[in-house]
């Protein structure tokens, strides 16, 4: 139940001052900041991220852009994180995305669309170990979690 996933915040976010806001949500869902930093991404790094994707169209966009100005990536831990924050972040394209979703409510195109989130445990643990070394995850009570846990 209790999991880790990845996400970070394209350069868009960062561009257009939305980390803020975007963090706030995420804590708003109870969910625990549990590693974050800012850097630009190399193209290696972007590279092997998404390396899924690979060969497809838009491959070579998508790596320029996330290189092309600081992120900020982190780790966020919570009972059915994956899920959770996936849902908090919405569907791929912006226009796709349902109003309260944070590319539904501020996503311009798709590529442009402001953040990335695990689609899974297996790949959050592939995902963050590109970005942080295991010491550089911390761990610390967060008071809501008591309640999300136990509510179930
Ligand atoms: P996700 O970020 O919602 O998990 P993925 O399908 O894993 O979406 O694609 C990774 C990223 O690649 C997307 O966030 C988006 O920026 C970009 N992308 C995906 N599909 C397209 C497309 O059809 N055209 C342009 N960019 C795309
Ligand atoms: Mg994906």
């Amino acid at each position: 139940m209790l999991e880790r996933t990845f996400v970070y915040l394209k350069p868009d976010a960062v561009r257009r001052g939305l980390v803020g806001e975007i963090i706030k949500r995420f804590e708003g869902r109870g969910l625990k900041l549990v590693a974050l930093k800012m850097k630009r991404m190399t193209r290696e790094e972007a590279e092997e991220l998404y390396k899924e994707h690979r060969g497809k169209s838009f491959f070579q966009k998508l790596v320029d852009f996330v290189t092309s100005s600081p992120v900020i990536l982190m780790v966020l831990e919570g009972p059915s994180a994956v899920k959770v924050v996936r849902h908090t972040v919405g569907a791929t394209d912006p226009l796709e995305a349902a109003p309260g979703s944070i590319r539904g409510d501020f996503g311009v195109n798709v590529t442009k669309n402001l953040i990335h989130a695990s689609d899974s445990v297996e790949s959050a643990q592939r995902e963050m170990s590109i970005f942080f070394r295991d010491m550089e995850i911390e761990d610390y009570p967060l008071p809501i979690e008591k309640d999300l846990v136990l509510e179930g």
